[in-house]
């Protein structure tokens, strides 16, 4: 137990096999437990939380890494003699409390400057700003280590459509991103890019607001190769979509190269809650295509405590995101064991082989052969999938009776 750690806390983190450990690779970015509870309607709730206790206190959870925007860590206006400082104490207390920095991005939205976009506002000088300020920002992403970078584009969007064509936005964006991916190749930086798709919020209309968007988007970059995804469950949800089906297409086209955890409650405003709280089989079964398809990754939990917790509740909040994760893991587990569960995956997709053929590949053959294969139609039309029963069984095993 380390000396700020409650007696419970301690118990529950030593005795309990949910506990995170660092090859969980869970990660947190400073924004998040250090969010102050502000919303659109409603003042802080919470005072600041150093950087510093941020790494500490996650450390002593179990927690692997710290992520930040530029400012999270460096005020907007810092001296580079402060910003040296700044870092140099950050780094100490990364080495202190054993954690790394897997990602980092920076803030273009906060500022009044990113108010009409950085990338694809309308004004130059606030793109050129966008780019100094990113360039610095990756400087600083790089020096502490980050594998990846994260590009969300908060506010690149509209309100007024009349304000933008969307064609010159989409090529601005690419300039932006083009000219970035050169600055980093040019300064021997390994890390890689992940774009972060969100469909509105804070502006009406956000460009690129889907991982599909943004999938199509990023091979007609100039490095394709170093540009990937980084989705977030909110977003996906915002936009009615189903997440697991978005990061499996990231994951097969190999382009996961990042992942924001949370949870939502269907399409309205962006809620980020802590994971696993809303949608239980939307996550369970996220959590099973992570691991089951080998996904390497950080598994970056980019929420925030509810508005009416004070510090404590925001470790509550760091805990459970943590833990719950690991508890899909088990389930996904138990499902896997599940001889009934299993008996109907392996009927369903045993299926028939004598069509295996005629299912490998286009030749000129394969085409005779179909052309040539009869089908029983009404029967493969009467055949009962048994999906009630599987989702039930499914339902079980979240629910632990099974
Ligand atoms: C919001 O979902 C965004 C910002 O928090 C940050 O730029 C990015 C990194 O996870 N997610
Ligand atoms: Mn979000
Ligand atoms: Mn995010």
């Amino acid at each position: 137990m380390t000396t700020s750690q409650s007696p419970e806390l301690a118990h529950q983190l030593a005795s309990d096999q949910y506990a995170p450990k660092k090859e969980d690779k869970f990660s947190f970015g400073l924004w998040t437990v250090g969010n102050r509870g502000r919303d659109p309607f409603g003042d802080f709730v919470r005072p600041e939380l150093s950087p510093l206790r941020s790494v500490q206190k996650l450390a002593e959870l179990g927690a692997w890494g710290i992520n930040l925007h530029d400012n999270d860590l460096v005020p907007f206006d810092a001296s580079p003699t402060e910003r040296d400082r700044i870092v140099a104490d950050f780094k100490k207390a990364l080495s202190d409390y054993g954690m790394v920095v897997p990602m980092a991005t920076t803030n273009l939205f906060f500022h009044p400057i990113f108010k009409d976009g950085a990338f694809t506002s309308v004004d130059p000088a606030v793109r050129a700003f966008a780019l100094q300020k990113t360039m610095r920002s990756i400087d600083l992403g790089a020096e502490l280590g980050a594998a990846t970078y994260v590009f969300w584009g908060g506010r690149e969007g509209v309100d007024a459509e009349a304000s933008k064509d969307p064609v010159t936005a989409i090529k601005r964006m690419r300039d932006a991103l083009n000219f970035l991916c050169q600055y980093a190749i040019d300064n021997g930086y390994t890390m890689r890019f992940a774009l972060e798709p969100k469909p509105n919020e804070p502006r009406s209309d956000t460009y690129f607001p889907t991982i599909g968007h943004m999938l199509a988007f990023i091979y007609t970059l100039d490095h394709p190769d170093m540009v990937g995804l980084n989705p977030e469950v909110a977003h996906e949800h915002m936009a009615g979509l189903n997440f697991v089906h978005g990061v499996a297409q990231a994951l097969e086209a190999g382009k996961l190269f990042h992942i924001d955890l949370n949870d939502q409650k269907g399409p309205r405003f962006d809620q980020d809650f802590r994971f696993g709280s809303e949608s239980i089989k939307a996550a369970f079964f996220l959590v099973k295509l992570l691991e089951e398809h080998g996904y390497a990754g950080p598994r970056h939990f980019d929420a925030h405590s509810y508005r009416t917790e004070d510090e404590q509740g925001v470790w509550d909040f760091a805990l459970g995101c943590m833990r719950t994760y690991n508890m899909f893991k088990e389930k996904a587990r138990h499902f896997n064991a599940d001889a009934e569960i299993q008996a109907i995956l392996q009927e369903l997709n045993g299926g028939d082989q004598s069509y295996g053929g005629l299912l490998s590949g286009y030749s000129k053959e394969t085409v005779q052969k179909l052309k040539e294969t009869t089908f029983n139609v009404e029967q493969l039309a009467l055949r009962g999938y048994r999906y009630e029963r599987l989702d039930q069984l499914t339902v079980e095993v979240i629910l632990g009776v099974r």
